[in-house]
């Protein structure tokens, strides 16, 4: 097989946060260990690599109001020529120690003013470039101690945020969506919206809820123990899977933001299997594949971007097998075998009375023998993983 089927092309929509190539190292042990990368460099580097498109925070690309107008310039400049767009902002409200006690749900209420202006002001730049997606992580949104958040009232506060950022979005003619991005703890001891499923129950409390989706990220969901394809499965059920955020992360631990594919490489087969819409059993991610990882600190400036280049690789090799998996005629058998397709048969039918069902007789025995072929399913998706098929 050529390495060129894993040469990523622009159609293949792979994108990348400015502050992951950016990190230089710096961690809660010790200072950095790579020299600073100009963020403008980095765009015509992931370009030549194969990126579609950037992200980047406020503060990772326009640190400094008196550089911003010649930072931008440049910046649009390095866009322009490299073909790649922006596809997606986010807001800083987790780095100066002013968030320290959270920003949009802090319990200073200038603090929350001030985060509030922060992100109207990123949203006008993101409007500015184009960009369709709006991240909202809230990193240092939660707390340490039992009493000293009132967490029915964070909720109203982060709902009062999202109604309102929708509202002026909705106002300004913009053409642009949120979503928010879950996380379980770090930096916060107890982050609030922890999960996919809690973001996701928190939009339906909205007043523009078609407007705010989710950004799950691969090892945060991990961190908590959780199956990001299950996740993501259900986010795109309730047509909320508005972003993705792939990196890679060994269960829960601390978060690692391993590049795309290390850590749980199972984990990574079946969330690409389920971007692509298993197999046509579920709708399908259309969106940016957008990486959020760190080059890990030990690595120099070539292990930076060999660690960007693996991410967009092993997304490639993970969709080959994938899709050569689900058209495998073995794999299909087996999944009839196992009963796959039945589960699409609703459980009473459709003008049936509920005393048919309590009336009827089960064998009750005979089910409880029956095969669910669920191993023999599952060896075919290993094979197909490991290059065994
Ligand atoms: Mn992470």
């Amino acid at each position: 097989m050529s390495t060129d089927n894993y040469q990523p092309r622009p159609e293949d929509k792979f994108s990348f946060g400015l502050w992951t190539v950016g990190w230089d190292g710096t961690d809660v042990f010790g200072p950095a260990s790579r020299p600073p990368l100009d963020p403008v460099e980095s765009v015509y580097k992931l370009a030549e690599l194969g990126a579609a498109a950037v992200t980047f925070h406020d503060d990772d690309l326009l640190p400094d109001d008196g550089t911003r107008d010649k930072t931008l310039e440049r910046y649009e400049t390095a866009l322009s020529e490299t073909g790649l767009v922006t596809e997606m902002v986010t807001t800083n409200l987790f780095s100066h120690p002013v968030f320290k006690e959270g920003g949009l749900t802090a319990n200073n209420r200038e603090v929350r003013r001030y985060a509030t202006a922060k992100v109207l002001r990123n949203i006008d730049l993101a409007a500015h470039l184009g960009a369709k997606t709006f991240v909202m992580w809230g990193g240092r949104e939660g707390a340490e101690h039992g009493a000293s958040k009132n967490i029915p009232a964070a909720l109203e506060r982060m709902k009062d945020a999202l109604d309102l950022v929708c509202g002026y979005v909705r106002e300004q003619g913009y053409d642009m969506r949120f979503a928010l991005e879950p996380k379980p703890n770090e930096p916060r001891g107890d982050i609030l919206l922890p999960t996919i499923g809690h973001a996701i129950a928190l939009i339906s409390e909205l007043e523009h809820p078609e407007m705010v989706g989710v950004n799950p990220e691969v090892g945060h969901e991990e961190m908590a123990g959780l199956n990001f394809a299950h996740g993501i499965a259900q986010a795109l059920w309730h047509d909320k899977l508005f972003h993705v955020d792939l990196n890679g992360q060994h269960g829960p631990r601390f978060d690692q933001d391993l590049r795309f594919g290390a850590g749980n490489l199972r984990g990574a087969f079946w969330t690409v299997d389920t971007l692509l819409g298993a197999g046509g059993l579920s709708p399908a991610y259309d969106g940016y594949l957008h990486f959020d990882f760190k080059p890990p600190r030990a690595e120099g400036l070539d292990g930076v971007w060999e660690s960007a280049r693996g991410c967009m690789r092993n997304y490639l090799v993970l969709r080959e097998r994938a899709l050569a998996f689900r058209a495998d005629p073995e794999v299909q058998a087996a999944a009839e075998a196992a009963g796959v397709g039945e589960l699409s048969t609703p459980t009473v039918a459709e003008g049936e009375s509920l005393a048919a069902v309590r009336e009827a007789s089960y064998d009750i025995d005979t089910l409880a023998a029956r095969s669910v072929g669920l191993e023999a399913l599952d060896q075919l998706a290993m094979d197909h993983l490991l290059g065994a098929r």
